[in-house]
């Protein structure tokens, strides 16, 4: 899926650069024709046309002369001269129609990937903003421009209410809980794993709290990561109260100095009543000092909606895309 998003938006930036390429070529054109212009005037006779003349276009007293002398044939539109300028001082200038189809098919490419449409338009008006009478050097080219303004409007969308996790962590008070919710099979698990390392690295302990009270092999899942990581697990029978389990690990966090409690739940479809109640319950019983949410990338609109749901149930500070 990803790829297929990839392929896409690397055809944007060829398509913007043979746009851009093809009006170079008419802006060549257009400063050619301009020196021919010069040269015309040379032949009236006029003694300083020709002193001006024999600049090089990108002189400011050449493109004075011409342009009023081509003005008078009605030939070119002042943004042609712009770009004829520009082109002769070796920039290039991009102008609204370079971009119209490019963008377009780009609009068509996010659509047909479940970019939703609010966020689709969002990146469109940035990368149309960045690169509108944009002028570049020929040092640089279109497509890093390109690259650039795609990059750019990506970050802006996705960076939206973003908080600092690592400044959070170290200006909470001790222990710091964090539950981890999503449907089943998204990764929770793995995640409170790699969490749990990440933090060690930056100097934080954790224990990890098996909240997955559900599913059969959870306990031994959670387990052996807990074994590997060196972490202390603290988990109760199978279909015990998921909430018990969290408290007993802050309780643990609290009596043996844990910075950090990472509490598991058991994936479930956010359709079912019973147990979004249940993480409703955990969220008041617990009140973590975060809720991060964990669903796939690949999950799309699809993710955004679950994401809705389980905000209903147990309010979410963050999202983990797997
Ligand atoms: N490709 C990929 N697989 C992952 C990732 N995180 C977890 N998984 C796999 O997805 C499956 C379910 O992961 P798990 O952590 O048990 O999901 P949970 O049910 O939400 O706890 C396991 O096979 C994991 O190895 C990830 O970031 N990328
Ligand atoms: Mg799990």
């Amino acid at each position: 899926m990803f790829d297929g998003l990839k392929d896409k938006l690397s055809s944007f930036r060829e398509d913007v650069e043979e746009s851009t390429d093809a009006a170079e070529q008419d802006a060549a054109a257009d400063a050619e024709a301009n020196a021919t212009a010069a040269d015309a005037g040379r032949a009236d006779g006029s003694e300083s046309q020709t002193d001006a003349g024999s600049e090089p276009p990108a002189d400011e007293s050449t493109s004075d002369g011409p342009v009023d002398a081509s003005g008078d044939e009605g030939g070119a539109d002042p943004s042609t001269f712009q770009r004829a300028k520009a082109f002769a001082t070796g920039r290039i200038i991009i102008e609204e129609e370079d971009l119209e189809e490019p963008l377009w098919d780009l609009e068509m490419a996010l659509l047909e990937s479940d970019v939703e449409m609010s966020v689709a338009e969002r990146i469109l008006e940035t990368v149309r903003e960045t690169m509108l009478g944009e002028s570049r050097r020929q040092v640089e080219t279109t497509g890093e421009l390109v690259e650039q303004a795609l990059h750019d409007a990506l970050l802006d969308v996705i960076a939206v209410g973003q908080f600092d996790f690592e400044s959070r962590i170290a200006e909470a008070d001790k222990p710091v809980t964090i539950v981890f919710t999503g449907v089943n099979g998204v990764g929770k698990t793995t995640t409170i794993a790699k969490l749990s390392e990440w933090l060690g690295e930056r100097g934080y302990s954790s224990v990890l709290a098996n909240g997955d009270t559900y599913r059969a092999g959870a306990n031994e899942q959670i387990g052996e990561h807990a074994d590997r990581l060196g972490r202390e697990l603290i988990a109760h029978d199978q279909g015990g109260d998921p909430a018990a389990v969290i408290y007993d690990g802050v309780e643990y966090a609290r009596a043996n100095d844990v910075d950090v409690v990472l509490g598991d739940t058991a994936g479930r479809l956010h359709t079912s009543d019973d147990l979004m109640a249940q993480l409703a319950k955990i969220d008041r019983v617990v009140d973590p000092d975060m809720t991060i949410f964990v669903d796939e990338a690949v999950a799309g609109q699809d993710a955004v909606n679950r994401a809705e749901e389980f905000d209903d149930a147990a309010a979410i500070d963050g999202a983990v895309l797997t």
